[in-house]
């Protein structure tokens, strides 16, 4: 059989190396092969999940960013400065979450997507017009945000005016100045090209981009146990090679934007500047706890604990 795979992603980004090294590895150990559809092939995040859910695709990668709109608690990832920066911590944290590996499956199952795997993109940094050293900065700034509603709430708690958009709309909508900011890891704002319509990267270190990898249910449940060994092999695989891929990409890709374009400022925000942006936490993740589902509180708990977890190791 030939298995559908498309992300939200280029098929060299992130989401597109993961697909690849995924696609690999079927190939690789079993008859099927694997034809990836990178962003702008099937349409928006949005479609594409539906696309999975209706079996017309068999595996997706869509980012919680978008997926909250449909499954509350995902909205989880969007409590300001609850990961931590440090990518190892963060790679550990992910592989042995609890939360992640044990509460999220059931969620996405009653959707109808198995999920496969959730793994880290990279420190999250604003880019806007102008420079930003605190929420005053935010004041009036039209700043674009995926379509998830904590991370509006995120926002406005930060001194913006959110812009929720799919992604195929936010180049435009800086150039054209219908936006002036908009988020994501240094490695998407270089390869989009981002920084060219927008002049100051701002790392307040309020998150790190999480994605998600999943399957249509009916077709895994479907699966010989040894076609889903292969799959759950070739996903183990994958993760491990994305999380290699991605050290020393963020410094790497901050180098190549100075280039492509030396005015650009690049401020990592002090203890002290962050203060105020850490200081909406409390307030964003009392929101998570009303607008996160019915599971929200406990998601959240043992999140926490996870995190504490790795943290101690
Ligand atoms: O900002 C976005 O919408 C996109 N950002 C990344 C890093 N991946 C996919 C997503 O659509």
């Amino acid at each position: 059989d030939t298995w559908r795979y498309a992300f939200e992603e280029a098929l060299e980004e992130v989401q597109g190396k993961f697909a690849q090294k995924f696609k690999e590895e079927v190939e690789a150990n079993s008859d099927h092969s694997v034809q990836l559809f990178p962003f702008g092939t099937l349409g928006e995040s949005d479609s594409i999940l539906e696309q999975t859910q209706s079996g017309i695709l068999q595996f997706v990668d869509q980012s919680p960013g978008f997926t909250g709109a449909l499954i509350p608690e995902a909205q989880v990832f969007f409590v300001p400065y609850l990961l931590p920066q440090d990518e190892e911590t963060l790679a550990t944290f992910f592989e042995e979450s609890k939360a992640i590996n044990e509460m999220f499956p059931p969620l996405y199952a009653e959707q109808g997507l198995e999920l496969l795997t959730m793994f880290p993109e990279g420190e999250v940094m604003m880019t806007t017009t102008e420079p930003v050293e605190g929420p005053a900065d935010l004041n009036e700034v039209k700043f674009r945000v995926m379509t998830n509603p904590l991370l509006v709430e995120s926002y406005q708690a930060f001194g913006a005016t959110p812009t929720p958009l799919p992604w195929g709309e936010v180049y435009g909508a800086l150039q054209t100045g219908i936006i002036q900011g908009q988020e994501n890891p240094a490695f998407f704002i270089e390869s989009t090209k981002m920084y060219e319509v927008t002049d100051h990267i701002t790392r307040a270190g309020h998150n790190n981009f999480t994605t998600a990898v999943m399957a249509n249910k009916e077709f895994y449940d479907g699966l010989s146990d040894e076609d889903r060994t292969v799959v759950d092999n070739a996903i183990d695989v994958a993760f491990d090679y994305i999380i290699d891929y991605q050290d020393g990409l963020t410094e790497e890709s901050l180098e190549k934007i100075k280039e492509a374009k030396p005015s650009m400022t690049i401020t990592t925000l002090t203890e002290e500047q962050r203060q105020p942006f850490m200081d909406t936490a409390d307030s964003v993740e009392q929101e998570f706890l009303e607008i996160g589902g019915d599971q929200a509180q406990a998601i959240l708990d043992q999140l926490k604990a996870d995190l504490e977890a790795v943290s101690s190791q």
